[in-house]
């Protein structure tokens, strides 16, 4: 079950948006989100932050997010996110980004997310993490083609 997926919107100029969403597992079972694709964007990856010294990075999450059996996990600014590379026109204001993610046991599940304004924090109000900043996060060099971030 996915609640409350959400992006923010974007400038002109950028190439790249973050998609955030809670994903609950009603089953006994854990399951896993092992990737996503978007027709608004050249690529989608599952991205996670790890911590380098004082500075958060995005990168790519290898064997994807797992959803706890019963429990759930969140994908929110300054943590997991799916992330979109190359977006083919900017994300606007109460748009809907169409998304499929695909589980490991659930398969694939169409999901729509709203796009909320550039600087929002999710209306789901879970989150103080605004001051990490997505968007101006460091990628790490070498793992996508992110240049257009700058
Ligand atoms: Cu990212």
């Amino acid at each position: 079950m996915i609640v409350h997926p959400w992006s923010r919107a974007t400038a002109p100029s950028q190439k790249v948006g973050a998609v955030f969403m809670e994903i609950k597992s009603s089953t006994g079972k854990a399951d896993r989100l092992i990737g996503a694709s978007s027709p608004d964007a050249d690529i989608t990856e599952l991205h996670g932050h790890i911590r380098e010294g004082d500075i958060m990075r995005m990168r790519r999450v290898e064997g994807g997010i797992e959803v706890p059996a019963k429990g759930s996990v969140k994908l929110a600014p300054g943590g997991f996110h799916v992330m979109l590379i190359g977006l083919k026109a900017p994300l606007l204001e109460e748009t809907t980004i169409p998304l499929t993610l695909t589980f490991e046991h659930a398969g694939p599940v169409e999901i729509e997310a709203v796009v909320e304004s550039a600087g929002s924090s999710g209306s789901s109000g879970a989150e103080k993490m605004e001051k990490m900043d997505h968007m101006k996060m460091d990628h790490k060099k070498g793992s996508m083609p992110h240049g257009a971030f700058r």
